[in-house]
């Protein structure tokens, strides 16, 4: 039977099921069934694993921006591209308690911290450190994103009480080289590896719309679910087209591609909390209806991403109190 004519009774599963592995044909099987089809398919394995109608939040904060020495294609942050970004030093832990607590009060239960580093260095841990410690402090989920990370860097991290660390796949294992080209996939995957083994919560996600083919996104869905254990966490961004870039002149993202990215890591992915991340400032509320609908249940809240725009607070409050979506922070009676 073709993935075309599939009904819900003879839903796309894993080729292995019983290793729950995916393989590439069965995740590009999934994001190009008919939509209808697939947010069934998402929506019930959603449904079976979560409350449809929670979200999870999270608030993110640059506290390193620009000058960085990688030269993702996507990125504002490189030091390789004119944008309009600032560069700055590493920020106080007061600016930092101060925007966790804004964070805590507008109702995020989660605080990351992003830093434009290729990898840290010892001394940098030793600046960022702190800065967990006063997010813990205020009783919140910590979580950074700081470039590689060696072994014992990913054990000084977990030792400081770190919950999770991001570090993103961003794209297929073929497409990398055409974004990134001063580090490797492995490079990426060894990262990851190190923060598993260190007991930290991993968040790993990707992009699209920087002109992949629906077949690279299989191929980073496939990597993403087909790992030892599966992300915690899977942040799914649409590229934000920064002037400067080498992506600012990319097609625009047809907005359904995004519900069917999340769809398909909703079904390979049915216990890790799968966000929608960057690109929000550009989509309607229906578009997030439907991305909710496919299964993403986070979000980045907080009216900036790291160096660009997301939606309002009370544009986001506004939007929640219309899909009859609580945060998981709430009491829930
Ligand atoms: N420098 C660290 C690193 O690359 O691991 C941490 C910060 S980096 C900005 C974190 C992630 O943000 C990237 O891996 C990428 O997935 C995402 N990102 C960066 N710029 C983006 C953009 N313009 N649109 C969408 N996602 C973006
Ligand atoms: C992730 O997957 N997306 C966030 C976070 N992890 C660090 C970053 C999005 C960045 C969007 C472009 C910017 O604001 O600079
Ligand atoms: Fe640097 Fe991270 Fe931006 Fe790449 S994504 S240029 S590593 S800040």
């Amino acid at each position: 039977m073709s993935a075309v004519s599939l009904s819900t009774e003879s839903q796309i599963h894993p080729a292995d099921h019983s290793a729950e592995r995916w393989s590439r044909e069965a995740a590009e099987a999934l994001l190009t069934q008919p939509l209808m089809d697939l947010l069934h398919q998402a929506h019930t394995v959603h449904r079976e694993h979560f409350n449809a109608n929670r979200i999870q939040l999270s608030t993110l904060l640059n506290i390193k921006t620009g000058g960085c020495p990688e030269d993702c294609a996507y990125c504002p942050q490189s030091a390789r591209f004119e944008t309009n970004v600032e560069t700055g030093d590493v920020l106080d832990v007061e600016v930092v308690r101060a925007a966790a607590l804004n964070a805590r009060k507008a109702g995020a239960t989660r605080f990351c911290m992003g830093a434009a580093w290729r990898s840290p260095k010892d001394r940098d841990l030793d600046r960022v450190i702190p800065l967990i410690q006063a997010v813990k402090d205020l009783g919140m989920e910590s979580c950074v994103t700081l470039g590689m990370l060696k072994p014992a860097q990913a054990e000084r991290l977990k030792d400081a009480g770190l919950d999770y660390y991001n570090h993103n796949l961003d794209t297929s294992p073929e497409f990398y080289g055409k974004i990134i080209s001063t580090r490797t996939y492995e490079d990426r995957l060894n990262t990851l590896e190190a923060v598993r083994d260190a007991g930290i919560n991993v968040c790993c996600g990707g992009i699209v719309g920087m002109g992949e083919t629906t077949h690279d996104r299989a191929g980073l869905l496939c990597t993403l679910a087909n790992m030892p254990v599966q992300p915690e966490s899977v942040p799914i961004n649409m590229l934000v087209r920064v002037e400067g870039t080498p992506l600012a002149e990319e097609q625009a993202l047809d907005a359904l591609d995004m519900v069917r990215t999340i769809a398909a890591a909703r079904i390979m992915m049915p216990e890790s909390y799968v966000r929608l991340s960057a690109g929000r400032s550009s989509m309607s509320d229906e578009t997030q209806a439907l991305c909710f609908f496919a299964g993403a249940n986070s979000i980045f809240y907080g009216e900036q991403l790291l160096t660009t725009e997301n939606p309002l607070t009370i544009e986001d409050q506004r939007l929640f109190a219309k899909l009859g979506l609580s945060p998981t922070g709430e009491s829930h009676g």
